[in-house]
């Protein structure tokens, strides 16, 4: 079997989603930065292009390393609230790629698991951009560098407008 049955479907055009109102912050790591700014890029061309963010309303900000993007998330998206100019999702973009220790397994739960809840205590989408990698041609390729790449974070892009529709509910 040469395709794969794995991935997102797109939505149809009757329900493509309309950005322009929308402020998405995207939070990413400078570990693995080979692989993270190609991610950052793909986020933020797909949100104007796409979904018609307006590039003043795509807010990027860089930390260290993926252990610190709940914190971030979480600390940025309480500011924006208090400033009157709440964001409407967050993508943390972060790459973990595994090592010889079992510094690596610590990590990814310790991540997932604090978005996880950033999502939860905040009440703000907050898309999980983190790629766990066993080797570095695993992110390369998920990054959309090489043949036969995609850059997932186009994905995490349309899922953080889709989730802003969401969040957009009232009752
Ligand atoms: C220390 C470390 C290691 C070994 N590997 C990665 C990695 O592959 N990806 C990443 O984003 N960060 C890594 N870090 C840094 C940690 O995430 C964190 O920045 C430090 O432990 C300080 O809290």
């Amino acid at each position: 079997m040469d395709k794969t049955i794995k991935g997102l479907k797109p939505l149809s055009d009757d329900l493509k989603i309309d950005g322009s109102n929308y402020r998405i912050l995207i939070v990413h790591t400078r570990w693995n930065s080979t692989v993270v700014d190609p991610l950052v890029k793909g986020a933020k061309e797909t949100l104007i292009n796409e979904y018609n963010v307006k590039e003043e309303n795509v807010c990027i900000y860089g930390i260290p390393g993926a252990y610190e993007l709940p914190y971030t998330a979480h600390h940025l998206i309480e500011a924006a609230k208090r400033a009157d100019k709440p964001f409407n999702a967050v993508i943390c973009i972060g790459v973990l790629i595994k090592g010889s220790t079992a510094h690596f397994e610590y990590i990814c739960e310790a991540v997932t698991q604090g978005i996880m809840r950033v999502n939860i205590d905040t009440d703000t989408p907050v898309i999980f951009g983190v790629l766990t990698c066993l080797n570095e041609e695993q992110a390369l390729l998920r990054a959309g560098i090489g043949e036969n790449s995609h850059n997932h974070a186009i994905d995490w892009a349309g899922t953080a407008i889709e989730m802003a529709k969401v969040r957009s509910i009232k009752e």
